[in-house]
């Protein structure tokens, strides 16, 4: 767990009364729409790995946008911070209080408001699943454009607050594009409709990608108009093995040009990540033989024999050319859903230990992988990685999305040490500065990477982010502690 030595509260904020209690049973009427008793709260205190922990004593559960917007305001005039928090996966510390704060949840806001079956246009509240999402669109022939391992917990708005990337971005492009409109409660408590759906529409400033990806700094993100794609009707998966990272790049330029427009995703993993995923699923794995990187290749089309054709004509002359050495491929929905998770399962295997610490990078594809091989060097220089107890670290994985030059670097440890910290931080961000990467690709900053935004941004965008932040929340209280 970590401690927070180095930070104080900020005595500004008031601190939580029975008179605030009162005010919001007041206002959320509901059976469970203010959670006080202690039990309850752990959940909502403590993040996904069970890194960070918040002492908050209220979680709030509005059902609707008004409930959210007079719980804010009256949060801002008494200067109570919030922290808003979707599904809870987030994986930077962002959606736990850092102290005291009230934790605003969205879960009760789940509702689809509507769909138009013509544009493919979704809109629904914010703290919708993203996979009850998804099963809503399959019955009408549509897909949600974002797919994560954390579907089956994560809200709709949550993705939209972390701009979550996941598996699916090579085909479907980021939510920057397919996000069409959100409604937005401002940290004053105004209340932003700005619920467009329209693919077009030039006139000035686009308000909503202020929010997308903001963190909850910046306001409540409580509706959802997204543009959805049409569902394919055909998939596949192909599991390889290959021997190089050099070979895991060739094949990729080699899918992208026989694949084409039906490459929906181009996953990459290494041995290492493999090795603890066998142990977690306790299950033999798809492919007989070792190999040092896997690839994991998703088609998506609306003609199966097409796919199919295109798929094996291309694991053909992979084959051939010596890209890959060995595969195989999902002959059902059972065999494509048990592939998926020798790669979906990897952020739960690298918490085998006990602890991980987690790097979500993007990098000049070229120099991806050379991150891990650094780190896991670094570690065995200090003596820190190894197979039994005495060492603190179990081993340094990666894997990730490689078709969006994103590599995740999971350090799974055995317990979380200064000595291990010390070698990590800062030289992974410098070695990634270094390449001119970004230190979050998709998770965001959250709380574990308040303190190294410069290695990304520059002091002039850091400004403008710091005035934003100020000009729309002047008393801080909106996701305080965190990276703004
Ligand atoms: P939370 O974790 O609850 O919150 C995340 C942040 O958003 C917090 O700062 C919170 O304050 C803010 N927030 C949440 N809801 C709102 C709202 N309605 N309004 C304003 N602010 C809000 N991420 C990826 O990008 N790609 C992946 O492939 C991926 N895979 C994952 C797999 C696993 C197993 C896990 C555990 C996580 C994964 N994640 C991934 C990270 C995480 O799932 C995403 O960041 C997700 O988008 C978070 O959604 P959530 O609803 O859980 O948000
Ligand atoms: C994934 O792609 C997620 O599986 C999680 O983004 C990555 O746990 C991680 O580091
Ligand atoms: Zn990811």
């Amino acid at each position: 767990r970590e401690k927070y030595p180095k930070i104080k509260r900020n005595d500004s904020f008031k601190k939580l009364e029975q008179e605030d209690i009162n005010f919001f049973k007041s206002v959320l009427q509901n059976d469970n729409g203010v959670v006080t008793n202690k039990d309850d709260l752990e959940f909502f205190n403590e993040d996904w790995m069970r890194k960070y922990r918040g002492e908050s004593a209220v979680v709030l559960k509005p059902k609707t946008v008004q409930e959210v917007s007079q719980i804010v305001k009256y949060c801002n005039e008494k200067k109570l911070a919030i922290v808003p928090q979707g599904g809870n996966t987030g994986l930077v510390g962002g959606s736990v209080p850092v102290f005291d704060e009230v934790i605003l949840s969205l879960s009760s806001m789940k509702k689809i408001r509507s769909f138009d079956k013509v544009s493919g246009i979704l809109k629904a509240d914010a703290g919708l699943i993203l996979e009850n999402a998804d099963i809503y669109l399959s019955e009408r022939g549509y897909i949600f454009p974002l797919d994560l391992g954390a579907k089956g917990s994560c809200h709709i708005g949550g993705n939209v607050a972390t701009n979550a990337g996941g598996l699916r971005l090579l085909r479907y492009g980021s939510l920057h594009g397919s996000v069409l409109g959100l409604e937005v409660v401002l940290p004053d408590g105004t209340i932003l409709d700005s619920m467009h759906s329209l693919r077009k529409d030039n006139t000035g400033y686009d308000l909503k990608q202020m929010f997308i990806g903001s963190e909850g700094t910046l306001g409540i993100i409580t509706g959802v108009s997204i543009l959805c794609p049409a569902r394919p009707k055909a998939f596949n998966v192909a599991f390889l093995g290959v021997s190089s990272y050099e070979a895991v790049q060739k094949t990729f330029v080699h899918a992208r040009g026989e694949l084409s427009e039906i490459l929906s995703a181009f996953e990459f993993m290494d041995s290492k990540s493999q090795k603890l995923t066998a142990k977690h699923l306790n299950s033999p794995h798809p492919l007989d033989d070792p190999f040092p990187f896997y690839i994991l290749i998703e088609t998506s089309g609306s003609n199966k024999e097409h796919d199919d054709a295109k798929l094996e004509s291309f694991l053909e002359s992979a084959m051939e050319n010596g890209l890959i050495d060995d595969g195989i491929v999902a002959q059902d929905e059972t065999q494509v859903q048990t592939l998926w998770q020798w790669r979906e399962q990897i952020p739960e295997a690298s918490t085998i230990g006990g602890g991980v610490y987690k790097y979500d990078v993007s990098l000049p594809l070229p120099d991806l992988y050379g991150l891990v091989e650094a780190v896991r060097a670094k570690l065995n220089d200090a003596n820190l990685i190894g197979e039994t107890d005495e060492f603190p670290v179990v081993d340094a994985v990666g894997y990730g999305h490689i078709g969006d030059g994103n590599l995740h670097l999971n350090v799974a440890v055995r317990r979380y040490t200064k000595d291990v910290e010390k070698v990590l931080e800062p030289f992974v961000y410098e070695w990634i500065q270094s390449k001119k990467g970004s230190i979050s690709a998709e998770h965001g900053l959250g709380f574990q990477k308040k303190n190294y935004i410069h290695y990304s941004k520059s002091d002039q965008e850091i400004k403008m982010i710091k005035d934003l932040k100020n000009h729309y929340d002047p008393n801080g209280i909106l996701n305080p502690y965190k990276y703004v």
